[in-house]
């Protein structure tokens, strides 16, 4: 779908996109020779850049556990794969470098990406590494390429809690809070939701909380036990934001709740297009500004859904969805308001 002239020239704001799911090819076969890494996904090696393109053409098949084929390798394997080139702190720098540069050119003026640190750590990678990486980042890409952001750090949900507790208290003097070097402002949950339901975060999220700093979950689409997922976020975690969370439309108590407690959802709409029919999904975007309910369009893990980056995912909305440039531009407006930028960032995008 060709990105149109209306799209491009929009200005975004972009609040659910993984750093590391912007891990392009020519990067991470860039990375690999710096630092001397094979690039090993199961039982096969790339040799050759060729060979690697050819791997991201696929569409990573939906978890096992929930029914999908177990041959074809899942979304967070190939993630996690990549992340095996980011060693240095360099490495963290060139990458986030590499998307906020695409966010110049696509008129992203302010981002909230989020970071798997543990997906590091666990690999003998230093916290300080993946911090100092993006830190760096946050500020030359500010001072480069006009592109504002402030951070987000996910807990891996598949990961016992005391790890990412542990994770947290490391990444802790990063963050925005007391004197810290400002370089998030907000923790989430990501990685496989495979009952690992909010709940068992509560604590962890409280601590976040006490310390300043805003909240959000994932919530994905068409996870198993999804509905009691989204009612735990909403009301026993008490988060701001959910990322996805279209199900809730399947309720109308989670609908009211979304609404009265002024959650909004940062929607993919390519994510869930990869494996769900045009037919099936898009009216719900439709529906959704029907019944009230905030949101806004996002990515989530271009590198790794077809390359399909914020203003793919808008073109899609728009094509198939049925709404008008007054729509697309009130949902850019949405994302101002549910960002957690400071009031003078907010004003200057529209
Ligand atoms: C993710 Cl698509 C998706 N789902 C869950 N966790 C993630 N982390 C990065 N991308
Ligand atoms: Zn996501």
């Amino acid at each position: 779908l060709p990105i149109s002239p209306f799209i491009a020239s929009l200005p975004k704001v972009e609040l659910h996109i993984h750093i590391e799911g912007t891990l392009q090819p020519l990067l991470r076969w860039t990375l690999a020779q710096r630092n001397n890494v094979p690039l090993k996904f199961k039982q096969q090696t790339y040799l050759t850049y060729q060979e690697l393109l050819e791997s991201y053409k696929v569409t990573y098949n939906h978890r096992p556990e929930l029914g999908g084929r177990k041959d074809v390798p899942t979304f967070l394997e190939a993630y996690l794969a990549g992340c095996e080139v980011l060693l240095r702190e360099e490495d963290f720098y060139d990458l986030a470098m590499d998307y906020l540069k695409r966010c110049q050119a696509m008129h992203v003026r302010y981002v909230e990406p989020f970071f798997d640190i543990q997906a590091h750590t666990r690999r003998g990678v230093a916290a300080g590494a993946v911090l100092n990486g993006y830190l760096r980042a946050q500020r030359d890409g500010a001072a480069r390429y006009g592109v504002k952001s402030q951070w987000i750090f996910c807990f891996l949900r598949d990961e016992p809690v005391e790890d990412g507790e542990a994770a947290y208290e490391a990444a802790l003097p990063w963050a925005t809070c007391k004197g810290g070097h400002g370089l998030f402002h907000a923790v989430g949950l990501a990685s496989n939701a495979y009952e690992r339901p909010p709940i068992l975060f509560k604590k962890a999220f409280a601590r976040a909380r006490a310390d300043g700093l805003h909240l959000t979950t994932h919530c994905d689409f068409g996870q198993k036990d999804t509905h009691e997922h989204i009612r735990q976020a909403i009301f026993d975690l008490g988060v701001e934001r959910i990322d996805h969370g279209l199900d809730a439309l399947d309720r109308d108590e989670l609908v009211e709740g979304l609404k009265t407690r002024g959650v909004g959802l940062t929607l993919c709409p390519h994510a869930y297009h990869r494996r769900t029919a045009t037919g099936a999904l898009f009216p719900k975007l439709r529906q959704l500004l029907d019944k009230g309910v905030k949101y806004c369009i996002n990515s989530d893990d271009p590198a790794y859904m077809h390359d399909v980056w914020i203003d793919g995912n808008q073109e899609k909305a728009y094509h198939h969805g049925g709404l008008s440039k007054a729509d697309m531009v009130q949902l850019g407006r949405n994302a101002v308001e549910m960002s957690w930028a400071d009031e003078s960032v907010k004003g200057s995008i529209y």
